[in-house]
Protein backbone atom coordinates (compact mmCIF):
# COMPACT_ATOMS: atom_id res chain seq x y z
CA UNK A 1 0.00 0.00 0.00
CA UNK A 2 1.19 3.00 -0.96
CA UNK A 3 0.37 6.43 -1.55
CA UNK A 4 -0.05 7.73 -5.29
CA UNK A 5 -0.41 10.54 -7.43
CA UNK A 6 -2.77 10.24 -10.79
CA UNK A 7 -3.44 12.42 -13.60
CA UNK A 8 -7.52 12.26 -14.43
CA UNK A 9 -8.28 14.06 -17.95
CA UNK A 10 -12.12 14.18 -18.43
CA UNK A 11 -11.88 14.08 -22.50
CA UNK A 12 -13.90 16.35 -24.84
CA UNK A 13 -16.77 14.14 -25.04
CA UNK A 14 -17.29 13.66 -20.95
CA UNK A 15 -17.56 17.41 -21.24
CA UNK A 16 -19.49 17.69 -24.49
CA UNK A 17 -22.12 14.89 -23.15
CA UNK A 18 -21.88 16.57 -19.62
CA UNK A 19 -20.68 13.59 -17.70
CA UNK A 20 -18.39 15.47 -15.19
CA UNK A 21 -20.63 15.46 -12.28
CA UNK A 22 -21.31 11.40 -13.04
CA UNK A 23 -17.47 10.55 -13.49
CA UNK A 24 -16.38 13.09 -10.57
CA UNK A 25 -19.15 11.18 -7.94
CA UNK A 26 -17.87 7.70 -9.74
CA UNK A 27 -13.93 8.27 -8.43
CA UNK A 28 -15.35 10.13 -5.29
CA UNK A 29 -16.07 6.39 -4.17
CA UNK A 30 -12.19 5.58 -4.04
CA UNK A 31 -11.97 8.10 -0.98
CA UNK A 32 -8.95 10.15 -3.06
CA UNK A 33 -8.06 13.56 -2.50
CA UNK A 34 -8.10 16.15 -5.31
CA UNK A 35 -4.57 18.19 -5.21
CA UNK A 36 -4.78 19.97 -8.61
CA UNK A 37 -7.43 20.84 -11.17
CA UNK A 38 -8.14 23.19 -14.22
CA UNK A 39 -9.82 23.27 -17.44
CA UNK A 40 -7.11 23.16 -19.91
CA UNK A 41 -7.50 23.86 -23.81
CA UNK A 42 -5.38 21.18 -25.11
CA UNK A 43 -2.93 22.46 -27.80
CA UNK A 44 -1.37 20.29 -30.63
CA UNK A 45 1.92 19.89 -28.94
CA UNK A 46 0.51 18.96 -25.35
CA UNK A 47 -1.98 16.16 -27.17
CA UNK A 48 1.60 15.05 -29.10
CA UNK A 49 3.47 15.28 -25.77
CA UNK A 50 0.89 13.59 -23.78
CA UNK A 51 0.22 10.77 -26.47
CA UNK A 52 3.91 10.54 -27.78
CA UNK A 53 3.86 7.07 -26.83
CA UNK A 54 1.30 6.51 -29.58
CA UNK A 55 2.84 8.34 -32.13
CA UNK A 56 3.36 5.34 -34.89
CA UNK A 57 -0.33 3.67 -34.02
CA UNK A 58 -2.67 3.96 -37.43
CA UNK A 59 -5.27 6.22 -35.56
CA UNK A 60 -2.73 8.91 -33.62
CA UNK A 61 -4.05 11.79 -35.96
CA UNK A 62 -7.67 10.78 -35.15
CA UNK A 63 -6.61 10.85 -31.35
CA UNK A 64 -4.78 14.27 -31.06
CA UNK A 65 -7.84 15.65 -32.70
CA UNK A 66 -10.26 13.78 -29.75
CA UNK A 67 -8.52 15.04 -27.13
CA UNK A 68 -8.36 18.26 -28.62
CA UNK A 69 -12.26 18.15 -29.14
CA UNK A 70 -11.43 19.15 -32.77
CA UNK A 71 -13.24 16.06 -33.96
CA UNK A 72 -16.26 17.87 -32.90
CA UNK A 73 -16.13 20.91 -35.52
CA UNK A 74 -14.69 24.25 -34.53
CA UNK A 75 -13.98 25.44 -30.75
CA UNK A 76 -17.22 24.16 -29.17
CA UNK A 77 -15.94 21.41 -26.81
CA UNK A 78 -12.00 22.24 -27.13
CA UNK A 79 -11.22 21.35 -23.45
CA UNK A 80 -10.39 19.12 -21.01
CA UNK A 81 -10.89 19.03 -17.03
CA UNK A 82 -7.68 18.03 -15.68
CA UNK A 83 -7.30 16.92 -12.28
CA UNK A 84 -4.26 15.41 -10.18
CA UNK A 85 -5.48 12.94 -7.60
CA UNK A 86 -3.53 11.58 -4.29
CA UNK A 87 -4.64 8.08 -2.34
CA UNK A 88 -3.51 4.55 -1.51
CA UNK A 89 -2.74 3.03 -4.38
CA UNK A 90 -4.32 5.56 -6.75
CA UNK A 91 -3.03 4.00 -10.12
CA UNK A 92 -4.58 0.49 -9.96
CA UNK A 93 -7.64 1.68 -8.01
CA UNK A 94 -8.51 4.67 -10.51
CA UNK A 95 -7.90 2.21 -13.48
CA UNK A 96 -10.10 -0.44 -12.28
CA UNK A 97 -13.30 1.59 -11.96
CA UNK A 98 -12.49 3.91 -15.19
CA UNK A 99 -12.13 -0.01 -17.19
CA UNK A 100 -10.28 -1.09 -19.97
CA UNK A 101 -9.67 1.46 -22.63
CA UNK A 102 -12.19 0.42 -25.80
CA UNK A 103 -15.25 0.99 -24.23
CA UNK A 104 -17.04 -1.98 -25.62
CA UNK A 105 -15.10 -4.18 -23.93
CA UNK A 106 -15.15 -2.36 -20.46
CA UNK A 107 -16.67 -3.74 -17.51
CA UNK A 108 -20.54 -2.48 -18.06
CA UNK A 109 -20.73 -0.55 -14.66
CA UNK A 110 -16.78 1.24 -14.83
CA UNK A 111 -16.70 4.69 -16.25
CA UNK A 112 -15.86 3.55 -19.60
CA UNK A 113 -17.99 0.86 -20.09
CA UNK A 114 -21.33 3.04 -18.63
CA UNK A 115 -20.32 6.04 -20.79
CA UNK A 116 -17.92 5.30 -23.73
CA UNK A 117 -18.91 4.60 -27.14
CA UNK A 118 -16.55 3.70 -30.72
CA UNK A 119 -17.51 6.32 -33.37
CA UNK A 120 -18.16 5.37 -36.85
CA UNK A 121 -14.77 6.53 -37.77
CA UNK A 122 -13.03 4.27 -35.26
CA UNK A 123 -12.70 6.82 -32.60
CA UNK A 124 -12.32 5.03 -28.75
CA UNK A 125 -14.78 7.57 -27.38
CA UNK A 126 -13.86 6.28 -23.66
CA UNK A 127 -15.10 9.97 -21.55
CA UNK A 128 -12.08 9.70 -19.09
CA UNK A 129 -7.66 9.67 -19.32
CA UNK A 130 -6.15 8.37 -16.23
CA UNK A 131 -2.54 7.08 -15.97
CA UNK A 132 -1.24 3.55 -16.52
CA UNK A 133 1.20 3.80 -13.71
CA UNK A 134 3.12 5.43 -11.16
CA UNK A 135 6.31 7.05 -13.34
CA UNK A 136 3.31 7.71 -16.28
CA UNK A 137 1.69 9.72 -13.38
CA UNK A 138 4.64 11.45 -12.65
CA UNK A 139 5.20 12.22 -16.33
CA UNK A 140 2.25 13.24 -17.33
CA UNK A 141 1.43 15.63 -14.03
CA UNK A 142 4.87 17.35 -14.62
CA UNK A 143 3.33 18.06 -18.27
CA UNK A 144 -0.08 19.09 -17.44
CA UNK A 145 0.69 21.08 -14.18
CA UNK A 146 3.03 23.68 -12.48
CA UNK A 147 4.56 22.95 -8.83
CA UNK A 148 2.58 25.64 -8.04
CA UNK A 149 -1.06 24.48 -9.28
CA UNK A 150 -0.44 21.67 -6.79
CA UNK A 151 -1.52 21.94 -3.19
CA UNK A 152 0.64 19.26 -2.07
CA UNK A 153 4.38 18.81 -2.64
CA UNK A 154 4.73 15.65 -4.58
CA UNK A 155 7.79 16.00 -6.98
CA UNK A 156 11.01 17.86 -6.37
CA UNK A 157 11.39 20.86 -7.23
CA UNK A 158 13.78 23.30 -8.29
CA UNK A 159 14.36 27.39 -8.81
CA UNK A 160 15.23 29.09 -11.91
CA UNK A 161 15.44 32.44 -13.08
CA UNK A 162 14.27 33.55 -15.99
CA UNK A 163 14.26 37.78 -16.80
CA UNK A 164 15.42 38.50 -13.03
CA UNK A 165 12.42 36.42 -11.67
CA UNK A 166 12.71 33.14 -9.61
CA UNK A 167 10.72 30.40 -10.78
CA UNK A 168 9.60 27.02 -9.22
CA UNK A 169 9.95 24.24 -11.84
CA UNK A 170 9.87 20.57 -11.70
CA UNK A 171 13.13 19.48 -10.91
P1 LIG B 1 -5.60 4.13 -21.95
O1 LIG B 1 -6.28 5.46 -22.20
O2 LIG B 1 -6.57 3.08 -21.44
O3 LIG B 1 -4.37 4.24 -21.10
P2 LIG B 1 -3.86 3.90 -24.30
O4 LIG B 1 -3.43 2.63 -24.94
O5 LIG B 1 -2.86 4.69 -23.53
O6 LIG B 1 -5.14 3.55 -23.38
O7 LIG B 1 -4.49 4.79 -25.46
C1 LIG B 1 -4.76 6.16 -25.25
C2 LIG B 1 -6.09 6.50 -25.91
O8 LIG B 1 -6.02 6.27 -27.32
C3 LIG B 1 -7.28 5.65 -25.46
O9 LIG B 1 -7.86 6.10 -24.24
C4 LIG B 1 -8.22 5.76 -26.61
O10 LIG B 1 -8.96 7.00 -26.59
C5 LIG B 1 -7.27 5.79 -27.81
N1 LIG B 1 -7.07 4.44 -28.37
C6 LIG B 1 -6.27 3.45 -27.87
N2 LIG B 1 -6.31 2.34 -28.63
C7 LIG B 1 -7.14 2.64 -29.67
C8 LIG B 1 -7.58 1.89 -30.82
O11 LIG B 1 -7.21 0.73 -31.04
N3 LIG B 1 -8.44 2.53 -31.66
C9 LIG B 1 -8.86 3.81 -31.46
N4 LIG B 1 -8.48 4.55 -30.38
C10 LIG B 1 -7.63 3.98 -29.50
MG1 LIG C 1 -2.57 5.16 -21.53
Amino acid sequence: MAVEQILILIKPDGIRKSLTGNVLTKLSQLEMAIIGAKVVKVSKELAEAHYYQLKDKPFFGELLDYIQGRIYGGETWDRVLAFVYQGVDAVARTRKIVGLTNPEEADPISIRGSYGRITTKGVYENVIHCSSDVSEAEREIKLWFKPQEIVRKIYATKKIEVNKEEKIVWE
